[in-house]
């Protein structure tokens, strides 16, 4: 097996794409944390988007989180997708489904009123939904942990923090919703892919965008 060097943002959710994989796997890798605001120039000449994860394997280069993720996968004995090549692509499908929900999520930080708040709520509330028809229970697919997991754990983990500021109501109570997220964020492999004050570091984030959801934050503190 090469060397792996998995180059990290300790808040990015596509990282945590394949520490939950490295997890799983057991694979052995080192770790480096880099600044975004201040990328290092040996970062940008190996990331032609400047983006992070990026993942070396010995002195080959990777980058996309979901093609690290697979490739991990594939390179080390059993999977975390299934067998089945129709569910297998269903899967990717609703991974790609993941990262727009990040992306809508994260429209939720900048908004100014609580108008367009509102809209940006609406629109993360419909993500949800549409997932929720997708889901077996506990997990994705039934029983077992998959891919496909892992990475609405990476989802999962926003909603936790941003619920301690108020009822948002992301999941329209929802059982099979709040199973599956209970279910997956408490996954090892996924615990352990965000620093243990993952959820300080966000409120700070929020808190610095000085958008409508920043004043839940500072509520909070007075309180
Ligand atoms: N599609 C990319 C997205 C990765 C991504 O957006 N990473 C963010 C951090 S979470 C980043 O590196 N941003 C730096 C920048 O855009 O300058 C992937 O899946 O790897």
């Amino acid at each position: 097996m090469p060397n792996y060097k998995l180059i990290s943002f300790p808040l990015c959710p596509y990282v945590q794409r394949a520490l939950i994989v490295l997890a799983e796997k057991n694979v052995p890798f080192e770790r480096v944390d880099i600044d975004l605001a201040n990328k290092p120039d040996w970062f940008l000449k190996l990331s032609p988007l400047g983006k992070v994860p990026v993942l070396k394997a010995d002195e080959e280069v990777l980058f996309e989180s979901q093609v690290i993720a697979e490739y991990l996968d594939e390179v080390t004995a059993g999977s975390l997708h299934p067998t089945d090549l129709l569910q297998k692509a269903r899967h990717r499908a609703w991974i790609g489904f993941a990262s727009q929900t990040l992306s809508s999520i994260l429209g939720l930080y900048t908004v100014k009123t609580a108008e367009e708040f509102e809209e940006k709520r609406l629109a993360v509330v419909e993500k949800f939904a549409r997932v929720a028809e997708q889901v077996k229970g506990p997990f994705f697919a039934g029983d077992q942990f998959h891919l496909v997991d892992g990475v609405w754990g990476t989802v999962f983990r926003y909603i936790q923090t941003i619920e301690t500021l108020g009822d948002f109501d992301f999941y329209q109570t929802s059982e099979k919703l709040r199973t599956w997220h209970n279910k997956v964020l408490a996954r090892q492999s996924v615990v352990d892919a965000a620093p243990t004050d993952y959820s300080d570091q966000l409120l700070s984030f929020i808190k610095k965008k000085q958008g409508h959801l920043a004043s839940f934050v500072n509520d909070q503190i007075a309180a």
